[in-house]
C-alpha cells in the first residue's frame, strides 16, 4: 500500500494500526484510515481492502463476545466519566485532587504518574467519575479514546496541537484547560486568550490553577457536566417534595423514557402527569408521553 501518499492521520494511524495489541484498537485505527484515504478511483483498491479487513475484524469481535471472551480490563466506566490528559507536569494531578480531594502524588518533575488514578466528584448532585493518568506520550490510549469527556490539561499554547497526535482517534468532548493561570501577567493572560478565541475557536476552553476559586472550581465542573449528553430529572408524588437523587436521562429523553426508566412498562399506566422546570410552559403544565424533558426538570404522576 502507497501509504506514503496519504494524509498525516492516516499514516499515524497505519502505524498504530501496525503496534495495535487488540483488536478494538486495529478497529478504531481502520475507522480513521477508511475516513482519510481520498474517495477517488486511484484508491478504490486501498479502500476494498480496507473495508475486507475492517469486516473481518467485527465479525471475529462479535464472535469473541459471544463466547464471552474478550473485552474490556481495568476501571469500569461509569455513566458519565471524564480522563485528564496532557504533557508531563501541566497538572493534571493537581486538578485531579482539587476535584476529588483525593492525595495523588505532584510534584515539579515530570512522569510523576505512572498508572491511571480512579476518583469521583459532585457537580451539583450528579456524581462524575474523573481518571488521572499518564502523561503524553506514555498515556493510556484506550481512556482517551473510549472515555466521554477529555480534559486536554495544558500551560502553553503550543501544546495544543501537539496534543492533537494524542487524542485524534477520540470521539470524546474535548475540554482545554489552561491551567497555572496565576503565574500569567494580566497582558500574559490577554494575550492566550485572544490567541484561543481566533486560532483555535474550535476549542472549549477554561483558565484554572491551584488557587482557584470557589466559584472558579464550580464553573470547572459545569463546564464538564455540560459536555455530557445527559439530564437530570426529579420525580415527584403530588402535595410532596421532589426527590432529592435524580435521574440521569440522555438528553432529550421523553416523559416516556422517564416513566420507563422508573419501572419497565410504568408508561403504559400513567394517567396523569405534569412538569415543573425549564421545559414547562409554565409550572404544573398537563404532560403526555412525548413531551420532551430538560435538565432539572421536575416530574409527577399518578398510575393506575
Ligand atoms: N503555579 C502553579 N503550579 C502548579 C499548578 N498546578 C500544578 N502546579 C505545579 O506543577 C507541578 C506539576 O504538577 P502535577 O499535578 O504533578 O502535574 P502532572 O500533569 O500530573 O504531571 P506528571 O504526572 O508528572 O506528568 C507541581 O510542582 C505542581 O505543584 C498551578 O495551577 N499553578
Ligand atoms: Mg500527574
Amino acid at each position: 500500500m502507497a501509504s506514503t501518499n496519504q494524509s498525516p492521520f492516516y499514516q499515524k494511524a497505519e502505524q498504530e494500526y501496525l503496534e495495535a495489541t487488540s483488536d478494538r484498537e486495529r478497529l478504531a485505527c481502520l475507522e480513521i484510515m477508511m475516513k482519510e484515504v481520498p474517495k477517488h478511483k486511484s484508491s478504490e483498491k486501498m479502500r476494498k481492502n480496507l473495508t475486507n479487513r475492517y469486516k473481518k475484524i467485527k465479525s471475529s469481535l462479535a464472535k469473541q463476545k459471544k463466547s464471552g471472551k474478550g473485552g474490556q480490563i481495568g476501571i469500569k466506566k461509569a455513566d458519565i466519566q471524564c480522563v485528564l490528559a496532557g504533557f508531563p507536569n501541566t497538572g493534571k494531578s493537581t486538578i485531579f485532587n482539587i476535584l476529588t480531594k483525593q492525595k495523588a502524588k505532584t510534584s515539579p518533575h515530570p512522569f510523576t504518574t505512572y498508572q491511571p488514578q480512579l476518583g469521583t466528584f459532585y457537580f451539583e448532585d450528579a456524581q462524575i467519575q474523573i481518571i488521572d493518568q499518564q502523561s503524553f506520550p506514555n498515556h493510556d490510549k484506550s481512556l482517551i479514546n473510549s472515555t466521554d469527556t477529555l480534559l486536554i490539561t495544558i500551560d502553553n499554547l503550543d501544546q495544543i496541537k501537539k496534543a492533537e497526535n494524542f487524542y485524534y482517534r477520540t470521539k470524546a468532548k474535548i475540554i482545554l484547560i489552561f491551567n497555572k493561570k496565576d503565574i500569567l501577567s494580566e497582558t500574559e493572560k490577554r494575550k492566550i486568550k485572544a490567541n484561543l478565541e481566533s486560532k483555535f475557536k474550535e476549542y472549549n476552553y477554561i483558565f484554572f490553577s491551584n488557587k482557584a476559586t470557589k466559584l472558579e472550581l464550580e464553573k470547572l465542573k459545569q463546564k464538564i457536566f455540560e459536555t455530557f449528553p445527559i439530564i437530570r430529572v426529579y420525580t415527584k408524588e403530588p402535595k410532596k417534595q421532589p426527590s432529592k437523587e435524580p435521574m440521569m436521562l440522555k438528553k432529550n429523553s421523553t416523559f416516556k423514557d422517564a416513566t420507563e426508566k422508573v419501572r419497565k412498562g410504568m408508561s403504559k399506566k400513567v394517567k396523569r402527569s405534569r412538569v415543573w422546570g425549564p421545559s414547562s410552559k409554565f409550572g404544573g403544565q398537563v404532560i403526555g408521553l412525548n413531551h420532551i424533558l430538560k435538565d432539572k426538570d421536575i416530574i409527577e404522576f399518578l398510575v393506575e
